[in-house]
């Protein structure tokens, strides 16, 4: 599906005056979209491999910073986040990052059959663009209290996530688009689509993948066939924040 189809699937379940205004809203919010959130990376796990029974780790976090020259200086959050072993996610476990040297995950008050305690260092520090390899000799791991499974990583990479995609793939196609029309107007799931680390899927995140559909497709996908895309008037609705501007004009335009 190409982005002018993936508009086009879009705006096809839109028709008459509320077509119109909703065209005109989603204008706006795309230009607005452009300009925001230009602070905040967001980075990927990639092929983080645990040397107990090869079990793999995953997760997301983003990272913003106010200016390039203190990237370092930033602030950062895991939005998903995925261990073997254990149920604590990033909804209760602690990180610490250093995006020059290492990423530390606990769990706040480990006890004896119940605890997590992770640092990734770095073999070297993340940029904007730049990936960092796991160091996998200083690396460890120890979850479930006094380490019932310990040990260190075989591999990983984190990554600078591709604006868009949703499944850690680093593309921004069809099954992407999907996951965003399943988390559409609320907060983000499995495969998340909220790409702009508001907690919540709306207009702005699909702004986003709209702007890199297509991105690491090397295929043509296959086409897909909409039938969940989300009526105009809730769509408008769970862009929630939009600014009193775009939604003064939208009033005033559908009256005419
Ligand atoms: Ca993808
Ligand atoms: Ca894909
Ligand atoms: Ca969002």
């Amino acid at each position: 599906m190409s982005q002018g189809l993936y508009d086009r699937a879009f705006f096809d379940s839109q028709t008459g005056v509320g077509g119109l205004c909703f065209r005109i809203v989603f204008t706006l919010v795309v230009m607005i979209g452009s300009y925001a959130h230009a602070d905040t990376v967001n980075y990927t796990l990639d092929n983080v491999i645990l040397s107990d029974n090869n079990a793999q780790m995953t997760g997301r976090f983003s990272w913003t910073y106010d200016n390039i020259d203190e990237f370092g200086d930033g602030r950062g959050a895991f939005s998903y986040l995925y261990i073997p072993f254990t149920l604590h996610d990033h909804t209760d476990l602690e990180a610490s990052f250093d995006v020059g040297n290492s990423i530390e995950i606990t769990f706040p008050g480990n006890v004896h059959d119940d605890g997590v305690d992770i640092t990734l260092f770095l073999v070297e520090p993340l940029t904007p663009t730049g990936s960092a390899s796991v160091d996998l000799v200083r690396s460890k791991f120890e979850i479930g209290g006094n380490g019932f499974h310990d040990g260190v990583f075989l591999s990983g990479v984190i990554s600078p996530a591709t604006s868009g995609d949703t499944d850690g793939d680093h593309d921004v196609d069809d099954a992407d688009y999907g996951n965003l029309v399943a988390q559409f107007g609320g907060a983000p799931g499995f495969d998340g689509a909220d790409f702009n680390n508001d907690n919540r899927v709306d207009l702005r995140d699909f702004a986003i993948q709209r702007a890199n559909f297509g991105f690491g497709v090397t295929s043509a996908p296959a086409s897909v066939t909409v039938t969940t895309v989300p009526e105009p008037v809730a769509l408008i609705l769970t862009a929630g924040g939009l600014p009193l501007l775009l939604k003064r004009r939208r009033l005033r335009l559908c009256r005419q």
